[in-house]
């Protein structure tokens, strides 16, 4: 018989669909698995996603063994635990007689780089294998950028549908239109009957890895409990069923609506799981595309929902390996201030952050309009520097990974790129949080007053933002009609936005409660 292989699974490569194991042989190769200190420190994620993360892989090894598999699992030892992959693997190839090793792709740049110089230390050879979950690989998405000055999503998400067949009417898209985006944007209003996320409860599996957690990782953002995360395929495809159930059907209308105390709204809360590996996106998009073909749920909430997996999703991980590594230092803007302790739980008057931040520390989740339109949008009227901000982002979300947060950071949110990703910066005053959310209602600020101590700092650090840009945002077409305002302003409304955002952002520099 042929020496076996040894097959590296990472933590968010949790799926039996994967080359890594398809093209295996259980009789023969070993599975490793192992929770190391390097993955779940080189960022201090939030203690939900570690616990994630940590359950997840275990059930998932419970899974293997039973379909036959000899897995080698590493459980986190918090006395002495593992540094990195690389000392995981080296270990257990000095336990045995391997012919080589064998890994998926990992999806962020830094492992793959070290994964690079793996064979040369190991004296042996590693292959890597492709990630075949996505539904665009790097070198189709490398041809379909080659040559183009810009990189829009919507072109590239017509392509997907297109080449997948997915919501099409022979050539055309179903409807008539390729994106309903324009009917997604209603404001919330009182008495929305909004379902409860689908819970479930930790079994004892579960229950070991957040002892694990809260001894090991104590100082690490966020609350634990409660936990109710699907940890196995099995329960995340319930956690699908229910959204398409529940939630599908409003998902379009209510996509950008933000409510105090509702967290999850009309989402699917899919992504903790798509991006570790328990769900797949092919078939999180052809349950939505059936929902509408069986009339459960209409066009508008359908079409928006796949497009955020079929075009956002692949496109963001296109963006990704086709910048790194300068995509990561790049701060066109010339953003430089440090992350106030607000993003942190540090009180703060502002009531849209701090309902936002607390949500993110209580569940290691926000919706996308929180992350846009308040979190995001008060770090790049702000000038907080991409690389602060990145880490946050990465930090916060149990469903974070480099290769998603950072596109979505740094060229949707902070303009870092200089416009590859959004062809204007998503900046935007008081007046869009409070029509689409109720958070101004129970702020200490006004949404309405443009000026002076009680306005909402969102309206003169939006004029401010414009203003301290103009060069390098000024000759965008996107924006000139808010240049166009800007230039009609008297000197003295300028001049009042100058300084009161020079005011705030003073206050906010010497760590005052803003
Ligand atoms: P839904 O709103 O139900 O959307 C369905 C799915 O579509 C998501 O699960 C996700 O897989 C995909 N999706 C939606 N929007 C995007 C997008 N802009 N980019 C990529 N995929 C998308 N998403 C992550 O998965 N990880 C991140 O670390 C992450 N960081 C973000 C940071 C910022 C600043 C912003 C603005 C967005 C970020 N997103 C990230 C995208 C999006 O906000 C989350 O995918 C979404 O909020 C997850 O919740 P959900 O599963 O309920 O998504
Ligand atoms: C996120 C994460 C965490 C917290 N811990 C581990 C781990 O201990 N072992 C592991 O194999 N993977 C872990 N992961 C997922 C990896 O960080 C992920 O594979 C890389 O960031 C690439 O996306
Ligand atoms: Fe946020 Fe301004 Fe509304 Fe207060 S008034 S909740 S700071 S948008």
């Amino acid at each position: 018989m042929t020496k076996p292989i040894l097959r590296l699974i990472l933590g968010d490569q949790l799926t039996q669909s994967l080359p890594i194991l398809t093209e295996g042989d259980p009789s023969r190769d070993v599975i490793l698995m192992a929770e190391v200190m390097g993955e779940a420190t080189y960022v201090r994620h939030h203690k939900k996603k570690i616990a994630l993360i940590f359950s997840a892989m275990r059930h998932f090894a419970d899974e293997l063994r039973a379909l036959g598999w000899t897995v080698h699992y590493i459980a986190y030892d918090a006395t002495a635990p593992i540094a990195a992959l690389y000392d995981a693997v080296e270990m257990t190839l000095a336990q045995g007689d391997f012919a080589s090793v064998s890994v998926t792709e990992p999806a962020e740049h830094r492992l793959m780089l070290e994964m690079a110089g793996w064979s040369d230390r190991l004296g042996r050879p590693v292959e890597i294998l492709s990630d075949s979950r996505f539904l665009c690989d790097h070198e189709t998405f490398r041809n379909w950028a080659e040559g183009r000055k810009q990189l829009r999503m919507e072109f590239f998400y017509r392509e997907m549908r297109r080449r997948h067949n997915i919501l099409m009417d022979g050539k055309d898209p179903v409807g008539g239109q390729w994106n309903y985006d324009a009917e997604n944007r209603k404001p919330p209003k009182d008495g929305l009957d909004i379902p409860a996320p689908y819970k479930l409860r930790p079994d004892e599996t579960t229950d070991a890895v957040l002892s694990l957690v809260e001894d090991a990782f104590p100082d690490h953002f966020g609350d634990l409990h409660p936990f109710h995360f699907a940890v196995t395929r099995a329960d995340a495809l319930e956690v699908l069923d229910h959204f398409i159930a529940e939630r599908l059907p409003r998902f379009g209308d209510y996509q950008d609506a933000m409510l105090t105390g509702e967290p999850w709204m009309y989402h699917s809360h899919l992504g903790f799981h798509l991006n570790c590996g328990l769900l797949l996106p092919i078939e999180c998009i052809r349950a939505a595309e059936r929902a509408y073909h069986d009339g459960h749920a209409p066009l508008n909430a359908v079409e928006g929902f796949i497009r955020q997996i079929l075009g956002w999703r692949e496109y963001v991980r296109g963006i990704y390996w086709l910048r790194m590594p300068g995509y990561a230092t790049e701060n066109a803007l010339g953003a430089n201030r440090l992350l106030p302790p607000l993003y942190w739980g540090a009180p703060t008057q502002m009531n849209c952050l701090a309902q936002c931040v607390g949500e993110t520390r209580k569940w290691a989740y926000a919706h996308h309009i929180q992350r846009l339109m308040v979190l995001g949008n008060f770090a790049l009227l702000a000038g907080l520097a991409p690389q602060e901000v990145n880490e946050w982002y990465l930090i916060v979300y149990a469903d974070a990974y480099e290769w998603v947060e950072m596109p979505n950071v740094s060229g949707m949110v902070l303009f870092a790129d200089g416009g590859l990703l959004a062809s204007k910066p998503y900046a935007a005053s008081g007046a869009y949080i409070n029509r689409m959310s109720d958070y101004c209602k129970s702020c200490r600020y006004s949404p309405t007053k443009k000026n002076g101590p009680d306005a909402c700092p969102f309206n003169y650090l939006y004029w401010d933002f414009l203003d301290r840009n103009a060069d390098r945002l000024g000759k965008n077409p996107r924006l000139a009609m808010p240049y166009r305002t800007l230039a009609r302003m008297s000197d003295d409304k300028r001049s009042a936005n100058r300084d009161d955002a020079a005011r705030f952002l003073r206050a906010l520099d010497r760590g005052d409660t803003v």
